[in-house]
């Protein structure tokens, strides 16, 4: 079992050996010419709000669902800047230090916003963990980041999240507190008297986000106010965020296309209004957009088609909607063509990764573009290379031939030089000169737009969650009955991918396909990286020459899967 050198059966044990550094800072010429540039303005979060306060104090700033009452909230630019003022506090007095990492898991509530600025002025960096995520997950989070607390909340549809923060701060010594929004201790944090606190480095870390992952867990992806700050700018000019539009969030709040493309923090930056939706699905979505009179959002795929479909029979006036984002997953062109007609908006595609870069097609791109790509970068400095597919190692100089797929290479103001203390993996995920390999498979055309063709990279997007193939194998390799495992993503009409897990019992045992799906939910594991299938297979094919490793199995199985 695992004879593959490639499967760690406990990947969160390497960083433990030799984590590397939590911040691989840019070379010193390069951050030099993104300050001169104006990219990095040497602003944190917390001065930033200040600044949106004083701008845009009487204007609604955030709508949703509080935690606390279960009721809609409306809070301006003022009151959410003197609750962040608050909070702060509340978190310092609490023994919350600048620098300490704090493990935040909220669902989309209208105190998610202010928390978050909170934790900011405290000098403490937000983990950013979706509502999806359980105990294994939790546990690496807190424990790859030594966080010295969690924010939660009690229970929320259907999941004990408070409880689920105490068995994490059980497991892992770093946590010192569980904060639960909505509670009366919670209440009284918030309620603190405002002071003054140390503004942190505004080119020191800000926060922690995650990736997809593709081999083993999520790696914790640091970000930088100037880094960050400077995509939110940018993002909101590109999508021509104006103080009286509304931006509609429904993906999870804490996910970095909500959250920056151009999403919450894209819309507070234009004075513009961010209505929380708790829930994606097209009722309550339209009846947000009718009440508020939405201007704009972001969705995936699977959501935009679902959207096109109900459009056809709601009674809610849609009207007000101009733009509607599509990306964290490949957008057809089928459904991209269905978009502006059903929904009366215009469409705008985004691809972007929490690692930074990000790609907008242009509000007044021809047609075509918008209808066939998936945009061009935010920043004219923003490099692109366009390398060798089949080499892993392609350097930024190995470029192919214009106009030729292959794997997307990049590197700029706002992109990672290395994931937090994950030496091991950056030496493979970056080239020597810097270059993030996205692990994106695509196409560049003149005018600088690009088409996403697939990928080079082990992961499934399964309608933009992703899923790291290695991860959920190790789970099934867990139960007893399991000799070896390899989880394949297959296409499918709505997700566009979903995963099949391929399972070799161990002899004489016959493991069902819902007691190893059950199995693996109850690991701790997000809902979306259960198996949506299982096949039991005798043996696993080989090429030939010796044995297969898991990559080119997991290759040859896709095949076979999609060949029926
Ligand atoms: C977004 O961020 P992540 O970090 O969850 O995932 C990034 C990956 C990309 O490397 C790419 O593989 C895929 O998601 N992706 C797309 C895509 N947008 C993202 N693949 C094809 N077409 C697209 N439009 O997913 C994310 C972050 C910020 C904005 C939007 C999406």
């Amino acid at each position: 079992m695992n004879a593959d050198p490639a499967v760690n059966p406990d990947p969160a044990v390497d960083s433990v050996v030799d984590p590397g550094p939590g911040h691989t800072p840019w070379p010193v010429a390069d951050a030099a010419r993104y300050r001169a540039l104006g990219h990095w303005r040497g602003q944190t979060f917390g001065t930033w709000l200040s600044g949106l306060a004083a701008a845009y104090a009487e204007r609604t700033a955030v709508v949703g669902v509080s935690a606390a009452t279960g009721e809609q909230v409306r809070w301006n630019y003022a009151e959410l800047d003197e609750q962040a003022h608050r909070l702060a506090a509340g978190f310092a007095d609490r023994g919350i230090e600048a620098g300490e990492r704090v493990l935040v898991q909220l669902p989309n509530v209208a105190e998610y916003v202010p928390v978050i600025f909170g934790l900011w002025r405290a000098g403490a960096l937000p983990v950013f963990a979706l509502p999806a995520h359980r105990h294994s997950e939790l546990v690496h989070f807190a424990a790859h980041s030594e966080a010295a607390a969690i924010v939660t909340v009690g229970s929320h549809d259907r999941h004990d999240y408070a409880a689920a923060a105490h068995a994490v701060a059980g497991e892992v010594p770093s946590v010192r507190r569980v904060f639960v929004v909505g509670s009366d201790e919670f209440a009284e944090l918030a309620a603190a008297e405002p002071r003054e606190l140390p503004d942190p480095d505004p080119e020191g870390l800000a926060f922690l986000q995650l990736s997809g992952g593709s081999t083993g867990m999520s790696k914790l992806i640091p970000r930088t106010h100037d880094d960050y700050l400077y995509s939110v700018r940018e993002s909101a000019r590109i999508c021509r965020l104006r103080p009286d539009s509304v931006y509609l969030v429904v993906l999870p709040v804490a996910h970095n296309y909500p959250m920056s493309s151009p999403g919450i923090l894209g819309a507070l930056h234009a004075g513009a209004a961010v209505v929380l939706s708790p829930r994606p699905d097209a009722d309550t979505a339209f009846a947000l957009i009718e009440a508020e009179g939405v201007t704009m959002c972001g969705v995936v795929p699977p959501l935009a088609a679902a959207w096109v479909q109900a459009a056809g029979r709601t009674r809610r006036d849609l009207s007000t909607l101009e733009v509607l984002l599509v990306g964290g997953a490949k957008c057809g062109r089928e459904l991209a063509e269905r978009i502006e007609p059903a929904l009366g908006c215009r469409l705008q595609q985004v691809f972007g990764m929490a690692e930074g870069l990000v790609f907008y097609t242009r509000l007044d791109d021809p047609d075509e573009l918008v209808l066939s790509t998936q945009g061009r970068p935010i920043s004219l400095d923003d490099e692109i290379r366009v390398v060798n597919p089949d080499d892993p190692d392609a350097g930024s100089g190995d470029v192919v031939e214009p106009g030729q797929a292959g794997a997307l290479l990049t590197r700029g103001p706002y992109t990672i030089r290395g994931y937090y203390r994950a030496a091991d993996h950056n030496a493979t995920a970056f080239t020597a000169d810097g270059f993030y390999r996205t692990g994106d498979l695509v196409r560049l055309r003149p005018s600088g737009h690009v088409e996403v063709v697939g990928r080079v990279k082990e992961q499934i997007n399964r309608g933009g969650e992703k899923v790291a193939p290695e991860e959920v194998e190790n789970h099934l390799m867990a139960h007893p009955d399991v000799l070896d495992a390899a989880l394949v993503g297959v296409a499918d009409d709505f997700l566009g991918e979903r995963t099949c897990a391929y399972v070799v019992p161990v002899d004489g045992t016959e493991p069902g396909e819902a007691e190893l799906r059950r199995f693996v939910r109850e690991r701790g594991v997000a809902a979306f990286k259960v198996p949506d299938r299982v096949v039991l297979t005798a043996e696993f094919p080989t090429t030939g020459v010796g044995k297969t490793s898991k990559r080119e199995l997991r290759a040859v199985l896709a095949a076979q899967a999609k060949n029926g």
